[in-house]
């Protein structure tokens, strides 16, 4: 039987993150990977590595996601960057064309390069058009504050009060990431169901952040589902895998490391 993971999401030119990110864990994890490109992000090293942001035609998104589930039957899928509101249209109106056994949204909400208020008008039409179709959701710490409405996340009881607020827009599995900004020696993610929360703790691996790990976290989950596991393992695998793929992670000439999956 052949496990297909599918990812709809942005490019990230360095490979560090993005839709390279998702599909080198997909192979890791022994899942078919295939992926529709929804927006190029190009670094830019003459200006602080900041981020160029370049839309795909919605056209040529529908395209892609038209020639992806023809080929296969698709069941699981992953949403990560869309970048603007009418990406999120397509994708949505996309999505709803048929069922899924899992949506796993990750909620990235801007990037440093779009305008100011890219990630206000992104939170509104994720929340009214993507949120709802999501199986599982893995907002980080700025993404689960803005989708909570929360004023600020500060303790690992806050991180479930968020996942609580998130839950009651519509999908059926949060999975809300404190990572290393949480105050503790632990990352912390809390798993919340609509009746249990499940809380996923493991020693942080140094202070900075690391490009792609959430990327990775919502492609190991996504990989794990397709291959059959329950939310709870999937969330517990993905974890483990991502810890490892930051324990192994790289350096270049970036101000920033990014995660190297199945070291
Ligand atoms: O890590 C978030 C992320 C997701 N997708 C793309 C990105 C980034 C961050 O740079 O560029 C395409």
């Amino acid at each position: 039987m052949v496990d297909f993971a599918y990812v709809i999401a942005g490019s990230e030119a360095t490979g560090g993150a993005g839709i390279q990110t998702d599909l080198k864990t997909f192979q890791e994890l022994g899942a078919f990977g295939l992926g529709t490109i929804t927006c190029i992000v190009s670094f830019d090293p003459n200006n602080g590595w900041n981020h160029r942001f370049v839309p795909v035609d919605p056209q040529v998104i529908a395209d892609q996601i038209e020639a992806a589930t023809s080929a296969y039957d698709l069941d699981v899928v992953k949403i990560g960057m869309l970048g603007t509101p009418a990406t999120i249209e397509v994708v949505a109106d996309a999505l709803a064309k048929q069922s899924w056994r899992h949506v796993v949204l990750d909620p990235v909400l801007i990037c440093k390069g779009q305008e100011p208020g890219a990630a206000l008008d992104t939170d509104t039409a994720l929340r009214a058009r993507v949120l709802p179709q999501a199986t599982v959701v893995t907002p980080n710490l700025f993404e689960a504050t803005v989708l909570s409405g929360m004023d600020a996340i500060e303790t690992v009881d806050d991180l479930i009060e968020a996942a609580r607020r998130i839950h009651d827009l519509g999908p059926r599995y949060v999975l809300a990431k404190g990572g290393v900004e949480l105050p503790g020696d632990d990352a912390v993610d809390v798993l919340f169901d609509g009746t249990d929360v499940t809380v996923l703790s493991a020693p942080k691996i140094g202070d900075e952040r690391v490009s792609g790990a959430g990327c990775t976290l919502a492609a190991a989950v996504t990989a794990e589902l397709a291959k059959g596991a329950t939310v709870v393992d999937a969330a517990r695998r993905a974890k483990e895998f991502t810890g490892a793929a930051i324990a192994a992670r790289v350096s270049g000439h970036l101000p920033f490391a990014a995660v190297r999956q199945g070291q």
